[in-house]
């Protein structure tokens, strides 16, 4: 399907001075910790090239061919570090794609990327909402580690002219791979502060080009801008031209980029409500508006992919899909339970598929227990450094279990579902225990009242209806104990962590309007 051409005149990207060099905190106490570590990291990257010019004992396997793949290292064929390419859909749900079980929606794109990759089945995003979840994303930190688990007024997320947002001297993974000497660039939604000292261009890409926060906080008063770097460029923004003018950026900078390693973070406005298909996609799905952009978001993918193979770099980039967190109605989480905004598996178990011919078994899948927090000591790894070791990353390298390693398993004790501040539940292996609560949260309105403590086997009963607490108080026993490590560290509602780090603050927010230089 060809996409019609954006009708709009769009400004070339602007060079940002300010963006030109490594951000300050990297370069003096953020990576002096990460640079120390990275001797380990890079000790193995050196291993594995020494490694590399060996005759290899085990035969590569071919790029669409099942088997375990090529353990992934930072030496692809070219011999430079492998290009990464990041999509984040927002809420779309576990069973919004073919290769999760769709079948309302066309996803030829996402079905071949499936076929020629690796789904991940219990891949987690650390919250049920944007601003958090996207926190772990960047950082590899649960949302209570780098406080943004809720927002100035203890909302679930932010808002426009927030004064709150990351703390720009968090590590982000376009920090860390900048450092390396990737191109970096950030396409769509941020939600991690609006005020130009938070935006992406403050967090270690080279450019940006989006919308900084959901597409449903349109307001009168200060219209949903489209930014440029820091600049607004339009506003309010023509939403359905969005995925089609994010899929051009994006391939722009592919192309540009080919002699180099990058990272895209490739983040839709799609399927947020409200829906906001591209015109050549209105009404073409069997499920309304939801569907159509479920198929945009596929074509996209798809020039994605003919991109890469066209500049002859396929086989060098890694691309991951998955989502922020689980779906509302009209998207679909089954077989799971609940929706976006609960710490039921809904609201947080997402879609992902990973794809790297060569380096990932094709028509793979993984059940252990992954996670937005893993992708930045992932990608560390495979650019030859380390995260940073001046402070705790709650991620850990998925490279074994991506790359088909036998036997690999989740680098995780426990994985746990914190509503804003507060610690609902834990997981461990195929447990799932809901902690009790005097006050059950949720992101909006009251709570729900006092719960009862629950406890799931996922293996066995993956929509949480069977409380098996009481044939199992020793694993109850064990969680509970997880729970409380994580309350020290983390903190519960009021109680602090001690492995809390604080937010970045601004004293004067302003909205980010048209015509208002930064
Ligand atoms: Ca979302």
């Amino acid at each position: 399907m060809i996409h019609p051409q954006d009708p709009m005149t769009l400004p070339p990207a602007q060079d940002d001075p300010k963006t030109s060099v490594n951000r300050r905190d990297l370069l003096t106490h953020g990576l002096r910790g990460a640079c120390l570590a990275g001797l380990a990291g890079l000790g193995g990257v050196l291993a594995a090239r020494s490694a590399a010019e060996k005759p290899d004992p085990a035969p590569r396997a071919p790029a669409g061919s099942p088997g375990p793949g090529k353990p992934p290292t930072s030496e692809p064929a070219g011999g430079k570090l492998p290009s990464i390419v990041v999509v984040l859909v927002d809420d779309l749900g576990y069973a919004d794609l073919g290769p999760f079980g769709s079948t309302k929606h066309r996803t030829p794109a996402i079905d071949q990327m499936a076929r020629e990759g690796m789904r991940l089945t219990d891949f987690y995003s650390t919250s049920s909402v944007c601003t958090p979840s996207r926190s772990s994303l960047m950082t590899g930190c649960y949302p209570r580690r780098v406080n943004m688990h809720v927002d100035e007024k203890n909302l679930c997320v932010l808002f426009p002219a927030s004064r709150k947002g990351l703390h720009p001297d968090e590590i982000t993974i376009a920090d860390l791979l900048k450092a390396k000497g990737y191109a970096t660039a950030c396409f769509g939604k941020w939600h991690l502060g609006d005020h130009p000292d938070f935006l992406p261009t403050r967090q270690g890409f080279d450019e940006y080009f989006g919308i900084p926060y959901s597409n449903d906080m349109h307001r009168r008063e200060v219209p949903l801008p489209l930014l440029r770097n820091a600049t607004v460029i339009e506003a309010p923004v023509r939403q359905d031209t969005l995925t089609a003018r994010y899929t051009r950026e994006a391939v722009r900078f592919i192309k540009a980029n080919r002699d180099r390693p990058f990272f895209v973070y490739f983040s839709h406005a799609a399927v947020h409500v409200p829906l906001f298909p591209g015109a050549d996609f209105k009404g073409k799905s069997q499920d309304g508006a939801y569907g159509d952009w479920v198929e945009e978001l596929d074509w996209s993918m798809g020039e994605l992919f003919k991109t890469l193979q066209a500049e002859g770099i396929d086989r060098d980039t890694l691309v991951l899909l998955t989502s922020d967190n689980g779906s509302q109605k009209p998207g679909s989480n089954a077989p799971l339970r609940g929706d976006k905004g609960r710490t039921d598996e809904g609201g947080m178990r997402v879609p992902c598929v990973a794809r790297w011919p060569g380096r990932i078994p094709a028509g793979s899948s993984s059940a252990e227990i992954t996670s937005t927090l893993d992708l930045l000591p992932t990608f560390a790894k495979l650019a030859g450094t380390s995260p940073p070791t001046d402070r705790i990353i709650d991620g850990r390298d998925i490279g074994p279990i991506l790359s088909g390693q036998p036997g690999a398993k989740s680098p995780h004790e426990a994985f746990y579902y914190y509503q804003m501040d507060q610690l609902q539940a834990v997981r461990s292996g195929p447990w799932k225990l809901f902690v009790p609560m005097e006050a059950k949260k949720r992101n909006w309105g009251k709570p729900e009242g006092k719960t009862e403590l629950k406890l799931f086997n996922l293996a066995e009963d993956i929509h949480e209806d069977r409380n098996v607490a009481d044939a199992h108080p020793e694993v109850v026993k064990r969680l509970l104990a997880l729970a409380e490590k994580a309350r020290e560290d983390l903190g519960d509602m009021d109680r602090t962590g001690k492995g809390q780090r604080p937010a970045g603050w601004v004293d004067k927010p302003a909205p980010r309007l048209l015509g208002r230089p930064e």
